[in-house]
Formats: structure tokens, C-alpha cells, sequence
């Protein structure tokens, strides 16, 4: 296992190497019982694997702001990074599924507008979504905050070390690169951060339904959006 990182500077060095790192101790525990109890408010749908657009709910968005994650946001994007978007994924025995290797491509946007290089536009809970131009996800940092223990059976997310250099990357490509290449899982405590690139190659497997896994899953970015299009939120 990749050992945990340690000196806040090596932050920077591993994200542009690795597309990852790993804090162990990043959130006291009373944090995450604080954010568990507001979560535990909101209602799901049946057989829900999380909840999206979490950034108007204070408690989540106070997350952003503690130090042991805005420290290394700033460390990496600069004093003018902002977060843009907040889910919840929530594995247990009834709601659990497998996620294949993938990049994460799209982003929350606050309406459509034809601008170039932004293409693939959605809809996620009755939020607009594209995928932008390589660059505005290059310029994107990940913290999913491990609100459980991420462990060897409950669905914890692994990586593949590097492939965030290569762009954006087809299915083929995905297939060969991940036979080519070794992964790791990232394993932490609870409170424990996972500090990742949207474009490393990453995917979970099921929680073996004895153990629920809840991560809070963060984007930060520090670029404005081009023409006319607004990120849907920023805190
Ligand atoms: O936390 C996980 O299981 C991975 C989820 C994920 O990467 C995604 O839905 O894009």
C-alpha cells in the first residue's frame, strides 16, 4: 500500500505525479458526527445511493472552509479556489453497487449555453451538467472525505496511479491501461481524505453489506467558466 502522505508540501508533487493522495488524519471525528447528523435529516429515495447538490446544506459546506481541507485546496489551486460541488455516496446493504474504472468528466453548470468545447450536456437532479474542456478538469482537485472507514470490504475507492496525465482517455484506452497498470486502493479511517484529480482512472467496488461506507465527494476548482456560463454553485 502507497504509504500515507505526511508533509503538506508533498502535496503538490504527489497530485501532479500521482493524481492522489491520501490524508489519514484529515477530520476530527466530532466533524464527521456533525455532518452525519445533518445528513441523516435529509430524506432519500428508495434505493438511493447518495445525495447530490449538497453545497446549500451549512454543515457541508462548512466542511470546505476547515483547514485541514482548505489548507492543501489552497496549497494546490490557490487563495481563489472555491468548491462547486458536493455528493453524498451512501453504500450499504440495500443500496450498493459497482462502479466500473472511469474519469470524472462532467461538471455542474447554472444553465445551458452553447459555448465551444463544451459538449455531452445532462441533467442530474434537475441540475445542468457538461463536460468542459480538458483544461477546466485539469484545473479541478477532489477531496472525497471518508465519512466511515474505508476499508478492504466496503466498497472503498481505488485508483490508478498516473493516468490523469493522459487526458481524456476512451473506453479501449480505460481497458488497456488498467490491464497495464497497478492500483491502489485507498484505505483510511474515518475522517481519513482522499485527494484526487477528476481524471484518474478510478472506480469501488460493492460494501459486502456488513460495513456502510458514506463519503462526502468535494470539487474544488480556482478557473471561471468561459462566455457566459456560471458554475451552478460556488462556496
Ligand atoms: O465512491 C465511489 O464508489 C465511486 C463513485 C464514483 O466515482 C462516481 O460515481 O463517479
Amino acid at each position: 500500500m502507497k504509504p500515507a502522505l505526511n508533509a503538506k508540501s508533498d502535496l503538490c508533487t504527489a497530485m501532479e505525479t500521482d493524481g492522489f493522495a491520501i490524508v489519514t488524519n484529515g477530520l476530527p471525528e466530532v466533524e464527521c458526527a456533525r455532518v452525519l447528523a445533518a445528513l441523516d435529516l435529509i430524506p432519500r429515495g428508495r434505493g438511493r445511493g447518495g445525495i447530490r447538490h449538497l453545497l446549500d446544506v451549512p454543515e457541508v459546506a462548512s466542511l470546505a472552509a476547515l483547514p485541514s481541507i482548505r489548507g492543501p485546496i489552497v496549497e494546490v489551486l490557490g487563495s481563489s479556489a472555491f468548491a462547486f460541488k458536493a455528493t453524498l455516496f451512501e453504500k450499504t446493504a440495500a443500496a450498493n453497487w459497482y462502479v466500473g474504472w472511469h474519469q470524472d468528466l462532467t461538471i455542474p453548470i447554472a444553465q445551458k449555453i452553447d459555448v465551444p468545447g463544451f459538449t455531452r450536456w445532462t441533467e442530474k437532479d434537475g441540475v445542468v451538467h457538461a463536460q468542459p474542456p480538458v483544461g477546466v478538469l485539469e484545473n479541478v482537485l477532489t477531496v472525497r472525505v471518508n465519512l466511515d472507514a474505508a476499508t478492504e470490504v466496503n466498497g472503498s475507492l481505488v485508483v490508478l496511479p498516473g493516468s490523469h496525465r493522459l487526458g481524456f482517455l476512451s473506453d479501449d484506452k480505460i481497458d488497456c491501461f488498467q490491464k497495464t497498470s497497478a492500483s491502489v486502493r485507498c484505505l483510511t479511517p474515518a475522517g481519513g481524505l482522499v485527494f484526487m484529480r477528476p481524471l484518474l482512472l478510478h472506480s469501488s467496488a460493492k460494501t459486502n453489506g456488513e460495513q456502510i461506507r458514506r463519503v462526502l465527494h468535494f470539487e474544488f476548482t480556482s478557473v471561471e467558466l468561459p462566455g457566459d456560463l456560471a458554475w451552478h454553485r460556488r462556496v
